[in-house]
């Protein structure tokens, strides 16, 4: 219990300061057109709105540490190897990206986006609702942690799923009408001709064609949710990052999944907070002078926030004066 003259405390960080809100939001807009150009992020006529010690984390997939991973993640998933541009792909293309609702709370913002994903080859956009906490290198206004949510991926997917069936059969020479055969299908596919174009030599992770479309046609798609788990859906998603660095994804579309496409307990996703820099910003707005007037119950309702994890940017209490 607070005594009656306790001091809140506020430790400060040793920054220069934030920005101003103008310049989050502008950060958001940056972020928005990088997310619906990934073609230009990737070839570079774009610069990356990646800070290069960011580390990210998309829900239905898996943590990524580093420019590297994040930058194949958020723009290069979507950049199709020629091998596949012209089919049709379960993942659509983000052409757009608006604003719906933002909270700018200084180190953090948070942010939910509605991207249309095109899907060129039946000429479907669909809208992705993404929401996302975000927190900038205040240097560089770029990003250093990202913590994203993609709203309703399960009903997206169902949506999708039977209106770009049809096509899929059609590329496939399939007479199948059974959505769940032909996602199945269309998912082997396209993960053994990448892993037969770019798994070779040492990479290498299936015996041979064949044996590649054995054991993904054998292997569940999976739920949307679950595209870091063993599924067919996670390394459908892997194959469009081997043709980048072989080296690094050929065994996340290989039997074993490697070290992304694996079993996983929910109790560690859940409790684990990778990021380097806070997604916290409590101390943002409730400083002393805003507390004048406040009752001492009041301040305590305002700052009994549970926290996982305690950083610099942290609120104290002190009894006593200062
Ligand atoms: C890079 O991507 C942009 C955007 O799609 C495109 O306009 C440009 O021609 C590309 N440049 C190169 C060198 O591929
Ligand atoms: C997509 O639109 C183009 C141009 O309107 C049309 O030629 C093409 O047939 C359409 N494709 C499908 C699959 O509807
Ligand atoms: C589908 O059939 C067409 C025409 O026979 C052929 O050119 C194409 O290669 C076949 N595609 C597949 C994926 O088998
Ligand atoms: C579609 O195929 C799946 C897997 O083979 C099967 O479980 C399901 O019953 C089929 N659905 C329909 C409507 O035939
Ligand atoms: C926390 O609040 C105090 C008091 O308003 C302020 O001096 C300090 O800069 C703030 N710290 C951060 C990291 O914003
Ligand atoms: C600079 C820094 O602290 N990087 C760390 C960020 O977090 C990841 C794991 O979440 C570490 O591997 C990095 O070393």
């Amino acid at each position: 219990m607070l005594s009656k003259g306790s001091v809140l405390l506020l430790l400060a960080h040793s920054t220069l300061g934030y920005r101003q809100p103008y310049e989050y939001l502008e950060a958001l807009n940056t972020f928005g057109a990088a997310f619906s150009n990934p073609e230009g992020v990737f070839n570079g006529s774009v610069p990356s709105p990646l800070s290069p010690d960011v580390v990210g984390r998309i829900d239905a997939i898996t943590t990524f540490v580093g420019q590297d991973l994040n930058a194949e993640f958020l723009f290069g998933l979507f950049y199709q190897d020629t091998l596949l541009a012209s089919t049709t792909q379960l993942i659509g293309i983000p052409t757009g990206m608006t604003i719906q609702s933002a909270v700018v709370e200084p180190p953090v913002v948070a942010v939910s986006y509605i991207s249309d994903m095109a899907y060129p080859t039946t000429n479907l956009t669909v809208p992705l609702q993404i929401d996302m906490f975000m927190a900038f290198d205040d240097d560089t206004m770029k990003v250093v942690s990202y913590d994203a949510i993609l709203r309703r991926i399960d009903d997206l997917m169902a949506y999708t799923s039977p209106l770009l069936a049809p096509q899929i059969a059609k590329e496939l020479n399939s007479t199948s009408t059974n959505v769940t055969e032909l996602t199945i299908l269309k998912t082997a596919v396209d993960v053994c001709a990448v892993s037969s174009l770019y798994c070779t030599g040492e990479n290498q992770q299936y015996e041979s064609q064949d044996a590649c479309l054995d054991f993904m046609s054998a292997l569940p798609f999976g739920e949307s949710w679950q595209g870091g788990m063993n599924t067919g859906w996670c390394r459908y998603i892997h194959k469009n990052l081997v043709q980048y660095r072989p080296d690094v994804h050929c065994p996340h579309i290989g039997p074993t999944g490697g070290d992304m496409c694996r079993d996983r307990n929910y109790l560690d996703v859940t409790s684990t907070v990778p990021f380097n820099q806070t997604l916290l910003s409590y101390n943002s707005s409730y400083n002393s002078a805003d507390m004048k007037g406040i009752t001492d119950h009041g301040v305590q309702q305002l700052v009994k926030v549970q926290t996982e994890s305690v950083s610099m940017t942290t609120v104290a209490f002190v009894s006593g004066s200062l």
